[in-house]
């Protein structure tokens, strides 16, 4: 299978800021991976010329992933924070575009965390502010030659999507070429009957895979149905990334609503070289 590997700036610092690629990109680079996803939390931080000069030094591609916190949420009452949501993205796809990724990555739908028992009038108003304001979301990134890619969370950091199947339903409804889907195999173990068949559904949608154990380890070091994600990627020809996810307990804008209380590994950087490895062995075997 033609796939590439990356890694989350995540996995090692929140927030990530341009002056960090001088040292985190040459490690990436020296690791074996073949992409860097840089997770960004706030866009004045990042400086795409430092980015893309950095990812040409140590011939690495990438992918912009978003960080949705309270104040970024597409489907508030809030017409104020909606707004917010909108510019945060529209920054992104900016960063995206001037440092030569294709897609944006992220929950962009809602914020990350929210996880309520809300009336189911409340929730098609929601379900139909996300569309709406996603669909301008696809015309900036379609303006941009950019395209989305909608992730579904777990059911404890989101009441909106949480399966490939919530996923392919709000992209029909948004109906947009530039509507598509990214899948995380740490979501995949607690929300999907069949990940293979997960994958199978996102079909010729899927842009990104991001993956991490089913506690948010080390790939290869839990109960993930590891087999299930590969027969689907072969099935579907998926020739994207296949990106490791985690985080520290250090993060900002989404420590509360990811619940990484601690350390997941000895270190990061054994997260990131032993979940490689397996990787690769997986998928290059
Ligand atoms: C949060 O759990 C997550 O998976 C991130 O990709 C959200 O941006």
């Amino acid at each position: 299978m033609r796939l590439t590997f990356g890694v989350s700036t995540w996995l090692w610092t929140s927030p990530f800021s341009s002056e960090q690629a001088e040292t985190l990109f040459p490690k990436i680079k020296e690791m074996g991976f073949n992409t860097v996803e840089i997770a960004i939390e706030d866009p004045s931080l990042i400086n795409p010329e430092v980015i893309k000069q950095e990812l040409k030094k140590n011939n690495l591609s990438v992918i912009i992933c978003g960080a949705f916190g309270a104040s970024r949420d597409l489907s508030h009452d809030d017409d104020t924070i909606q707004k917010n949501g909108l510019q945060y993205i529209e920054d992104c796809l900016n960063i995206a575009q001037q440092s030569g990724a294709s897609f944006f990555a992220g929950p962009m739908y809602s914020a990350v965390g929210k996880a309520r028992m809300v009336s189911a009038e409340q929730r098609k108003t929601e379900w139909d502010r996300s569309v709406k304001n996603l669909r301008l979301a696809c015309k900036m990134a379609a303006d941009l030659g950019l395209q989305l890619a909608i992730e579904p969370l777990n059911r404890f950091e989101s009441d909106m999507i949480n399966s490939a199947d919530d996923a392919l339903q709000l992209i029909h409804e948004i109906g947009h070429p530039a509507a598509m889907m990214a899948l995380d195999g740490f979501h995949m173990s607690i929300e999907e009957r069949d990940i293979e068949q997960a994958v199978l559904t996102a079909g010729d949608k899927l842009l990104h895979v991001q993956v991490s154990e089913n506690y948010r380890g080390t790939p290869g070091t839990g109960q993930t149905n590891w087999q299930a994600l590969k027969n689907g990627i072969k099935k579907i020809n998926y020739t994207g990334a296949v990106s490791i996810e985690s985080f520290t307990p250090e993060n900002k804008e989404l420590a509360g609503a990811v619940c990484i209380w601690k350390k997941l590994a000895d270190s990061q950087d054994q997260f990131a070289r032993e979940g490689l490895a397996f990787l690769r062995k997986l998928f290059e075997q």
